[in-house]
């Protein structure tokens, strides 16, 4: 008989903070129920999800407890105390804190200035939203792949898999659907590559959350 899993994820199929999670779980071999959250309707708005996340976003991560924890971050770092192999934060603590600060130059000084309710407030008009959400990845881009190209190997920090390459790649993911190119940035394009065979990539994708009925 098959065990109820032991966390429910309310998440998105498109966010980018949602899929980090999603691959964090892939990696770390964490069973998980998966409950969508649109973000598009009303659904992340509504009172039943305000009670899940006050601030109306998506990841939220439930215990079987019944506790909630919001921020993909503080989710994957408590999944990583209690499932810390394999580590997503590998090195010394020097090394983790580099890999902190991409992480950070994804989670905290990228993806929220082009966030679905930041380009609604910036502009009605969907080419300026566009225009907005490209001149703010590039910058962070930008930083990226000057932080990481001292210190990267297969992947953002060395040849493992770390919380930055699961900010990174998403982040990416984004770029292309803002359509940046991010051929100007070859570190970045090269560890994107080297994610794409892997198989908590491909578990953790958008593609394979994508709802039947979505139409673009
Ligand atoms: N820093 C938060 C960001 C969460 C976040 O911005 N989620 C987005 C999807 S990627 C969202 O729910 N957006 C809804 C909106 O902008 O209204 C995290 O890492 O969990």
């Amino acid at each position: 008989m098959q065990q109820t899993p032991e966390y429910t994820l309310y998440h998105y199929w498109r966010s980018t903070s949602s899929w980090r999670v999603r691959w964090a779980m892939a990696y770390k071999n964490i069973a998980f129920k998966p409950i969508a959250v649109s973000l598009l309707d009303g659904e992340s708005e509504s009172a039943e999800h305000l009670m899940r996340n006050p601030a109306g976003y998506v990841p939220v991560l439930e215990l079987k407890t019944g506790e909630r924890l919001t921020e993909s971050l503080a989710i994957i770092r408590y999944l990583e105390d209690l499932h810390p192999i394999p580590t997503l934060y590998p090195g010394s603590p020097l090394d983790r804190a580099r890999i902190l600060a991409l992480a950070e130059t994804i989670n905290a000084g990228t993806q929220p200035i082009q966030n679905l309710s930041v380009l609604l407030m910036h502009s009605p008009d969907s080419s300026e939203q566009k225009k907005w959400a490209q001149h703010w990845i590039q910058a962070g881009l930008k930083t990226y792949e000057a932080l990481c190209t001292p210190f990267a190997g297969r992947f953002s920090h060395s040849d493992e898999l770390s919380i930055a390459d699961l900010c990174l790649v998403p982040q990416v993911y984004n770029a292309e659907r803002f359509a940046v190119d991010i051929s100007p940035f070859p570190t970045i394009s090269r560890i994107y590559k080297n994610c794409l065979t892997l198989e908590s990539y491909l578990l953790s994708r958008p593609d394979a959350y994508q709802p039947a009925d979505f139409k673009a």
